[in-house]
């Protein structure tokens, strides 16, 4: 890189490498003048908040030049580069984990110190990069970190919302959404004013013969929107390595507004077109595992994927290689349907703009894009209209029949006169109006498409994809088990565990390779590692008591079982039977006498989670759960022998408080539809206990960490159908137990009971499609089995402590090698000064 410097900027550059702060005192001179000069603040009035402002960028700066340094190395590398197509990243805060993988935390520590700051409080200031719904969006996120810290040429590929996930208010019991305005000031982003991209939308296809008899379409008219180019740099741990997040943000193509129409009078149109095209990464659609098939979203992705690959092309010809070279240096992955698009803009840059032939440029796309489902959910997987499609992108729908008519004739050679197939198999679904089946899309212009954990990758094997296992035999379906990243998830979150950890393994390599872990299983028996172990979990607890009491005003004592179960609200993770469970518990409390009621162990159940704003259900469960706690913790009788806590706007930032701080979490989807499941993860890894149903990622963690140490219940996957039918066609009756919590909700013990009569009657009256009542009872129990495993302190230390040790599995660095050699064919890149 050096090399590459012209002679006369050599030597100022090298001085400048050096730049930046290498002790506390380095670091303070650096916050000073950040507060002085930048944010032109004086320190005789420097709050937090332009303490973490001057803060951020004074880490900043040190990750710029390694951001630099990184993308040069990348380039001269010349190797191939993976690009992670996801619209959701859900990064959570941005200067903890700076200040981490530079390993220079405790720098900032004593330097905000001397300078009257406590670092905690001023990692609080940072707002939360909320751009994203869950489970899908996070995963991207711990996939950066891995990229980095393994020091993988990588790039991801993202949108700028100007709105993140809604901030959630719980008033009167009831979830409101507020706006997420996140970007007021936003230290960790660099617009990139000079990478733009032109976006065509609507329009027409002309097409017309060459002199060589070839076909030439050109999709001519239309609008152009703008998309601008914002980089997040992604510091790796404890490497050099810090790599690129470009997200893309929409900007009206013509200038700022139509002077024409402002001169004239018309003050409102002046600026409409400019609204219109901002509109386009204004918000971030707020469902997880649903589509709604809005044609706003359709924007927004085909925006997305065109800038993306128009840059991607544009690195990859500045190599001026063949063509056909293009998967060597090329991968992409696409991170669910939601980037499917982009397989047909490949193919519409080879073919139409760069003159190959259909065959040539198929084989290039095919051999470039893999895809990862994360859901067989019917309602999540995505189907956009054609009449839609035509009038939006009319040439790719073009593209879309010509893609589908050769696969087609595939399949008829491989199954002659199997015209179900075709129909079942088909990218066009012969609906009225005719839809786009984009995972079909996607599985047809990949080499690879893998699901997210064992089971979930042989059900897509088995049910929803099966006919394409036919088709194209079973190799190209495989699996990649999820994974978290060790960093933020145990290092970040639990100071304390990571320290013990470290003293145990001799070094904090564990959190590079995770694996390690399985060290502390020695020390399982050593008095003091277990007080210590106890005593962090519970000093976790105490701060959490904290929080709950800050922000709900209820007592809770850090002394209980606290039982989690944070994610989003949803029919399929069941925190409806929860809320059923905790008041099963209650009302079984209130019919002891007070002698009998000393005897129960305590709980704290505590749940926390967003509702997209239009899922009426799902609202209707969080009210229940207000509803509940209302009551129970203002019965006297009760005490502390049960408290229930809606905590308000579940985040990442949030998450990390929460999770270190569990005894059980509850992971209890309907078996089958949980994909994979990460919290249960990182609640593990933070030394917690499960209570699961065997779904998802639950099933590889029960066999990692043993039969003895989770607490699993319900029905299997594969018994589901058979019980859905039998509730239509056969007897049903519902539990006993949930009978007598229907009735005291029926009978207003939490309130009016028509507020919660569609949660009742989706159980009692309309098929229990999500196997509540089936799996009640075993719930129930298993829960009873808890609170003795937990009344037993020692056992339970020792379920924590095995639990932790085992856990080397889940790490997404695991992850990402798997992909680097099972799909992307790419290695990490040498970086000598690590
Ligand atoms: O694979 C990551 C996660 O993705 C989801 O959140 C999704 O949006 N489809 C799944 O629901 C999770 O099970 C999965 O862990």
């Amino acid at each position: 890189v050096e090399a590459s410097i012209p002679e006369p900027q050599r030597k100022a550059w090298l001085a400048h490498q050096t730049s930046g702060f290498k002790d506390k005192d380095g670091f303070e001179t650096e916050v000073v003048r950040h507060v002085e000069t930048t944010l032109a603040r004086s320190m005789y009035n420097c709050d937090e908040q332009a303490a973490y402002s001057a803060c951020s960028l004074a880490f900043r700066d040190r990750l710029i030049l390694e951001w630099n340094r990184t993308q040069q190395r990348q380039t001269f590398a010349d190797s191939k580069r993976v690009y992670y197509l996801s619209l959701e990243f859900l990064m959570g805060r941005a200067l903890d984990n700076a200040m981490l993988n530079i390993g220079q935390k405790d720098v900032a520590k004593a330097g905000l110190a001397e300078l009257g700051f406590r670092i905690e409080d001023v990692i609080e200031q940072e707002h939360d990069a909320a751009l994203g719904n869950g489970g899908l969006g996070r995963l991207a996120a711990c996939f950066l970190d891995s990229l980095a810290s393994l020091n993988y040429s990588a790039w991801g590929y993202g949108l700028r919302y100007r709105y993140g996930i809604f901030k959630q208010e719980i008033i009167d019991g009831y979830q409101v959404e507020v706006p997420d305005y996140w970007l007021d000031f936003n230290p960790w982003e660099f617009p990139r004013h000079d990478v733009t991209v032109d976006i065509q939308f609507y329009g027409h296809v002309t097409k017309r013969t060459d002199d060589n008899g070839k076909t030439i379409a050109t999709w001519e008219g239309g609008e152009i929107v703008k998309a601008v180019a914002y980089d997040v740099p992604i510091p790796g741990y404890a490497t050099p390595s810090t790599n690129n997040l470009r997200l893309w943000s929409s900007k009206a193509a013509s200038g700022e507004f139509d002077f024409q129409k402002f001169n004239s009078g018309d003050y409102e149109n002046s600026v409409a077109d400019q609204q219109r095209a901002e509109t386009i990464s204004a918000v971030l659609y707020p469902n997880d595992n649903l589509d709604r098939g809005k044609e706003l979203r359709l924007k927004q992705q085909y925006f997305w994927v065109a800038a993306s690959l128009y840059d991607i092309v544009r690195r990859f010809k500045k190599s001026r290689r063949a063509w056909k070279e293009f998967p060597d240096q090329v991968a992409i992955q696409l991170n669910d349907t939601h980037p499917t698009l982009a397989v047909v803009e490949l193919q519409r840059i080879l073919v139409d703009l760069e003159g190959l032939d259909w065959e040539e440029a198929w084989n290039i796309v095919t051999n470039t894009f893999g895809y990862t489902n994360h859901t067989v959910l019917p309602e999540a997987l995505e189907k956009w209209s054609v009449p839609l499609f035509q009038h939006l992108l009319p040439r790719h729908l073009q593209l879309i029949y010509d893609i589908n008519l050769f696969f087609l004739q595939s399949v008829e050679r491989k199954f002659p006169k199997d015209r179900e197939m075709l129909a079942r198999v088909s990218i066009i679904e012969e609906s009225q109006p005719k839809m786009v089946r984009m995972a079909h899309l996607a599985i047809v212009g990949s080499h690879k498409v893998n699901g997210v954990a064992e089971l979930h990758s042989d059900l897509i094997k088995t049910t929803i994809f099966k006919d394409f296992v036919e088709v194209f035999g079973p190799d190209k379906f495989t699996n990649v088990t999820n994974g978290i990243t060790p960093r933020r998830w145990l290092h970040q979150a639990n100071p304390r565990l990571s320290e013990l950890i470290s003293s145990k393994t001799g070094s904090q390599n564990f959190l590079k390779d995770l694996t390690e872990l399985a060290k502390i299983e020695h020390y399982k028996d050593d008095k003091a590692f277990r007080k210590e172990w106890a005593e962090i979990k519970y000093a976790n607890k105490v701060r959490l008591a904290k929080h709950i009491k800050k922000t709900t005003g209820v007592d809770v004592n850090p002394s209980a079982l606290f039982d989690v179960q944070v994610k989003r609200i949803h029919e399929y993770k069941r925190q409806q039977m929860n809320i059923f469970g905790v008041i099963h518990r209650y009302l079984t409390l209130k019919s002891l006498s007070p002698e009998e009621r000393k005897k129960f162990q305590p709980r704290v159940s505590i749940f926390g989670g967003k509702a997209a704003p239009g899922y009426w259900m799902a609202k209707q469960i969080i009210h229940l759960i207000n509803a509940v706690g209302a009551v129970v913790n203002n019965d006297k009788d009760i005490g502390d022998l049960l408290k229930v806590i809606f905590l308000e706007d579940y985040n990442v930032s949030k998450a990390e408080m929460i999770i270190p701080a569990s005894d059980l979490s509850e992971h209890i989807s309907t078996a089958g539809t949980e994909a994979s499941g990460t919290s249960n993860m990182k609640f593990v890894l933070n030394g917690g206990l499960i209570i699961g149903t065997c779904d998802g990622a639950n099933i590889e963690i029960t066999r990692e960490i043993g039969e003895q140490n989770i607490f699993l219940f319900g029905n299997l996957a594969e018994d589901v159908e058979d019980i859905r039918h039998n509730h239509t066609y056969g007897s049903y009756t519902v539990d006993p137990d949930l009978v007598k919590v229907f009735e005291a909700i029926e009978k207003g013990t939490f309130g009016e009971p028509n507020d919660f009569m569609g949660m009742i009657s989706a159980v009692r009256d309309h098929g229990d499609f999500y196997l509540v009542s089936d799996d009640f009872h075993s719930y129930i129990e298993t829960q009873e089995l808890v609170d003795k495993a937990y009344r037993d302190q020692e056992g339970w230390v020792t379920k924590s402590i095995e639990s932790v040790a085992r856990m080397g599995f889940f790490s997404s660095d695991r992850c990402i090698n798997e992909y680097a050699e099972g799909i992307w064919n790419i290695e990490p890149l040498a970086v000598k000064d690590q």
